[in-house]
């Protein structure tokens, strides 16, 4: 071997080497779960964090979003991507409550006022507590979604007074907290994944459910749900988490690059969502629902109240931070 071709050889291994740590091969594909379809604000917002994260960390971070819960149903989807399996996901802070207890104060009934208020509350000091909470759960809390104000809807009847629930079986989402709240005001719950509620609406396994106008309308529960009553009992914020595993293995610079483009995100997701609200209501409405106001949202309050008593005595820790989550302006 002439000391010509040595040298090639040594070479060339090097240039290989080279082509393939900056080739898309070595591109880290960040899984990205997202429960709602594509024209929905979380998951534009989400897309944008895609591009915004590609684009500036060059391709070294590609996330790709599934929507539309393909990757699975949202307690799983939570698990996968505590253990790295799935790197980031949309995730709403209600069934997060049976991993992340500390999270379940935000799935008490009315425990914003408005939106407004929970996100003042979210994007400071009592954000960072929740955020703190998640970490020590391998999620790195990346920046705080709006998740509207829910209220029920139904087959059945508008629900005017807590008495107009009796009888009627609601599914919630996977929190003993909702059950609790149902049953409270009289109905009967049923916790159920997402994607099952529609069906059952049809079939009548359930009579209703509750949720904020977007995700009525988008998941053609309004089709057959006809009554859809503003009770708003839950304000609950959704986060953009990555996993803690994945997140650990950036680098400061992309660590950085990932935290804005999530900030803007939120930015875009709750500009999108005040628009979005409307459209969906007007939306229903020209559907046939009737959309009701209940006639003394008190009553519904009052009659949620036992669950906060309960939830200090079980959770002493917590009751301080709501407090603190009250006396936000
Ligand atoms: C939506 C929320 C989803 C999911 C869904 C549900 O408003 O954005 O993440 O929690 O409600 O009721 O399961």
């Amino acid at each position: 071997m002439t000391p010509m071709t040595k040298a090639v050889r040594r070479f060339v291994p090097a240039l290989a080497l080279a082509a393939l740590v900056a080739s898309p091969a070595f591109a880290k594909e960040w899984r990205t779960w997202a429960i709602h379809p594509d024209d929905y604000p979380n998951v534009v917002a989400l897309n944008a964090f895609a591009e915004e994260v590609s684009a500036k960390t060059e391709g070294r971070v590609e996330p790709s979003v599934y929507a539309n819960g393909i990757l699975g149903a949202q307690p799983d989807a939570i698990e996968q991507v505590r253990s790295g399996a799935l790197a980031v996901g949309n995730f709403n802070m209600g069934p997060m409550g049976e991993i992340v207890p500390a999270t379940n104060v935000l799935s008490l009934p009315f425990i914003f006022r408005d939106e407004d208020q929970m996100h003042t509350a979210m994007d400071g000091e009592i954000g960072q507590q929740f955020s703190d909470a998640l970490a020590e759960q391998g999620l790195v809390a990346l920046s705080w979604f709006d998740g509207g104000s829910r209220s029920f809807y139904n087959t059945k009847r508008p629900i005017v007074t807590p008495a107009d629930m009796e009888g009627l079986k609601f599914r919630v989402m996977n929190n003993d907290l909702y059950v609790q709240m149902v049953d409270e005001l009289g109905g009967n719950a049923t916790p159920m994944a997402y994607g099952e509620v529609y069906q059952s609406l049809k079939t009548g396994v359930i009579d209703g459910a509750e949720n904020n106008y977007p995700s009525f309308d988008s998941s053609n529960h309004f089709e057959v749900a006809k009554y859809y009553s503003v009770t708003n009992h839950l304000i609950i914020p959704e986060c953009i988490c990555v996993s803690t595993t994945v997140w650990d293995d950036l680098d400061d610079t992309d660590k950085a690059i990932v935290k804005e483009a999530a900030m803007n995100a939120a930015t875009i997701q709750r500009d999108l969502w005040a628009e979005r609200s409307e459209a969906s209501r007007a939306e229903v409405e020209a559907a046939g629902v009737e959309i009701n106001e209940v006639s003394d949202p008190a009553a519904f309050q009052s009659a949620m109240e036992p669950i906060y008593a309960r939830f200090i005595s079980e959770n002493p820790d917590l009751e301080q931070l709501i407090r603190d989550i009250q006396a936000v302006e």
